[in-house]
């Protein structure tokens, strides 16, 4: 049985409103996307209620994503962390409310903030992140909902990068509202063999996301999906694949990811030309 295969609206804007969702999830469907994912960049951008329906009618399933901007962080160094606990608490509600089962992002720090630690700091920063991060999960777990937690690659953040640090660094969360979300942009950079992160990540995976290795088209990049797509077999992991890739107008991302030119003919062409991959593999 082929994966859900889902798109992030941050393909074509940002933010995602009220305005901007519905026509985005009419294109998504119309392309064969059985799932979008939503990221909510700000409380209140779009109602969980009008998207549950919206999507309903469409036949689309939800996955909500959260944007880790400028100050929202789990570690105090880098941000508010009782601002950023609360907007997660409200990205979970939103997750219940719109029906998703996954909250998705890099929860510990804002993208594209890095700073220098030696060890000592290191192991204190995990301890901080574990330490904020265990009431939001309580609270992912009362709803029903995973918080999916995604290593970013070196020159986006300094605190998790891997599959091997965020197992060390989550342990003791992880299953109870905490799993981990792979991309396969960062694991490209980051793991020896990505096939083989997956592949270790096992059961802890709660999400994932695809782009070409240059944030381009699925398929039209130097990834060997076929490994890529055996080793999710072999971790087990059923749930859905996430195409993410980001306009040059992003306003919360695109500088942080250094997105700073086109990455297909059009954004259209990139989601359709990767629906088209994937569903070509059997993902
Ligand atoms: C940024 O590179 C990224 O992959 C996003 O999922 C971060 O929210």
């Amino acid at each position: 049985m082929p994966r859900t295969i889902a798109v992030n609206t941050w393909v074509w804007t940002s933010p995602l409103t009220d305005a901007t969702l519905e026509p985005l999830a009419r294109k998504a469907a119309g392309m064969g996307y059985q799932a979008l994912e939503l990221p909510l960049e700000n409380i209140g951008d779009w109602d969980p209620a009008t998207t549950r329906d919206l999507l309903a009618d469409l036949g689309l399933g939800a996955i909500v994503v959260g944007a880790m901007g400028p100050r929202r962080s789990l570690l105090a160094r880098a941000g508010d962390v009782t601002a950023t606990q609360d907007y997660l608490r409200s990205c979970i509600s939103a997750a219940r409310a719109v029906g998703a089962a996954v909250v998705a992002g890099p929860f510990y720090a804002p993208t594209g903030v890095t700073w220098r630690m030696t060890q000592d700091e290191r192991r204190d920063a995990v301890r901080e992140l574990r330490e904020n991060l265990e009431p939001v999960a309580a609270a992912a777990e009362a709803a029903g909902v995973t918080l999916a937690i995604e290593p970013l690659n070196r020159y986006e953040t300094s605190v998790l990068n891997t599959v091997e640090q965020s197992l060390d660094a989550l342990a003791p969360l992880l299953g109870a509202g905490v799993g981990l979300a792979l991309d396969t942009y960062h694991l490209n950079i980051e793991e020896k063999k990505p096939a083989d992160a997956i592949r270790a990540a096992g059961s802890a995976i709660a999400h994932v996301q695809v782009c070409g290795s240059d944030r381009g088209a699925v398929g039209e990049d130097h990834t060997d999906w076929p490994e890529i797509v055996r080793a999710l077999d072999d971790a087990g992991y059923r749930g859905p694949l996430g195409l993410e890739s980001f306009t040059g107008e992003n306003a919360t991302i695109a500088v942080a990811a250094s997105v700073w030119r086109p990455l297909a003919p059009s954004q259209d062409e990139l989601a359709a030309r990767s629906i088209h991959a994937l569903r070509a593999l059997g993902a």
